[in-house]
């Protein structure tokens, strides 16, 4: 087999660059090791920036998202029975969406395997090789036989697990990684959401999440300890404690129902650099994690996704690598300041083990600045609707 771009990963990041390549007639295969209904049955992200609409709309994927999708303008913060909004819009300019990773998961399948081919799910052993020459391959197994798949480039969209970073020798490849002492345990229901925008809950019990999908349905989050598990968490427990870590008028108005999912979470800040080895690219969780405190870890897929197609498509139109040259360098420029805000929000909103009361005492000093300084809020939405491009 022959492509010109082959694509390790069919999550969300290696879906919407096949997509995007697409439509510019650049031919690509989608290698993913899980079926599709595995896929689409992870609940994740539900934030989208901007930037991500764009890219959606620019696949062709748009319509659905354009119609079903929220438009948030802010975001509550409280701390306590304090709370305050963050105006994205009247800071920016610019809103986020709430439209499920599901559903954009969803919606990138349903464009891409319009295509034969393009997509081949439930393949095992994938592994790039030659990365360094013109000619790289990827081989794997299909329904019982090996397959080799012939092309220019690689694109290791494969997530934080997949084999693609591992290509990237020890000597070359540099990690970095922050992990927290704590995680969140996330449960949807099908539920009217507490309120209106989401609500970032700093409290004396650990974090809390209010968020939601649409409007009978809720996503909500608890900081748990690492050694927790989800059947540690009744419904009722689970409740009772988000109650207690809200503003108690919003924990009056919480419409409780049984759980339709619920998973534990561990946190971590994770960045590999480079981003590019040889015609290897890795892109979104493959090359880096972010906490999912501020609501980036899908996004910053998105931006990886942004400048390798603009790479590719300059180099397939114009025979120029230039884009391609620099796609580590911009990439990483982008993912560290969006590691540097998800740390941010993650300190400013956790309780963490070791915080002493001096560290307390100036974690409320920091959330008591952000509600009364302008600057500060500025800031923060612009961090939160995402960096440009
Ligand atoms: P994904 O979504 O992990 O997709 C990678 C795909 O590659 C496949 N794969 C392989 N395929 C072939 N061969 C191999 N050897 C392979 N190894 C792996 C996998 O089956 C998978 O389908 O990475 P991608 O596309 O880069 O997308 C990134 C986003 O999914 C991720 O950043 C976010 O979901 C992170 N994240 C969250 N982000 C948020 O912004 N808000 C959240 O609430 C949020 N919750 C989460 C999350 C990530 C989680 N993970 C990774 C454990 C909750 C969880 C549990
Ligand atoms: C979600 O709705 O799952 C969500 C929203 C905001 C975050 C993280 C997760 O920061």
């Amino acid at each position: 087999m022959r492509t010109q771009v082959a694509i390790i990963g069919g999550g969300p990041s290696g879906l919407l660059l096949s997509q995007l390549l697409h439509k510019k007639g650049i031919d690509s295969v989608v290698l993913e090791r899980r079926s599709r209904d595995y896929v689409l049955g992870r609940i994740r992200a539900g934030i989208l920036e901007t930037g991500f609409v764009g890219l959606m709309r620019e696949a062709g994927v748009g319509e659905r998202m354009d119609n079903e999708s929220y438009v948030h303008d802010g975001t509550l913060i409280s701390y306590g029975d304090e709370e305050f909004e963050i105006n994205f819009k009247e800071h920016t300019g610019t809103s986020v969406i709430v439209y499920g990773q599901t559903e954009v998961t969803r919606d990138l399948y349903d464009a891409c395997q319009q295509d034969e081919g393009r997509v081949l799910t439930e393949v095992s052993a994938v592994m790039p090789h030659d990365l360094k020459t013109d000619a790289p391959y990827v081989t794997f197994m299909k329904d019982g036989k090996v397959v080799r798949l012939d092309c220019d480039y690689v694109a290791g969209c494969d997530g934080f697990h997949g084999v693609s970073r591992q290509q990237i020798p020890e000597d070359v490849r540099r990690e970095y990684e922050k992990t927290y002492p704590f995680g969140w345990l996330g449960i949807l229901s099908e539920t009217p959401p507490v309120h209106e925008e989401l609500i970032y809950a700093n409290s004396e019990r650990g974090f809390a999440l209010c968020s939601m999908r649409n409007e009978n349905l809720s996503r909500y989050y608890v900081q748990c300890p690492l050694t927790d598990k989800p059947e540690d968490w009744s419904d009722e427990r689970f409740w009772e404690e988000l109650k207690q870590r809200i503003p108690a008028k919003h924990a009056a108005n919480l419409i409780t129902g049984p759980s339709i999912e619920k998973s534990i979470a561990p946190l971590r800040s994770f960045v590999c650099e480079p981003m590019r080895w040889g015609r290897l690219f890795l892109c979104g969780d493959a090359a880096h994690i972010v906490p999912p405190t501020g609501a980036k870890g899908l996004n910053t897929a998105a931006s990886d996704i942004h400048y390798l197609y603009h790479g590719l498509v300059q180099f397939y139109e114009q025979k120029d690598t230039e884009g391609l040259d620099s796609y580590s360098e911009k990439a990483l420029a982008r993912i560290w300041k969006a590691e540097r805000f998800s740390w941010w929000m993650t300190t400013l909103l956790h309780r963490f083990p070791d915080q002493t009361e001096f560290d307390l005492k100036i974690q409320r000093a920091e959330l008591e600045f952000l509600r009364s300084n302008e600057a500060a809020q500025k800031v923060m939405a612009e961090n939160y609707v995402g960096l440009p491009y």
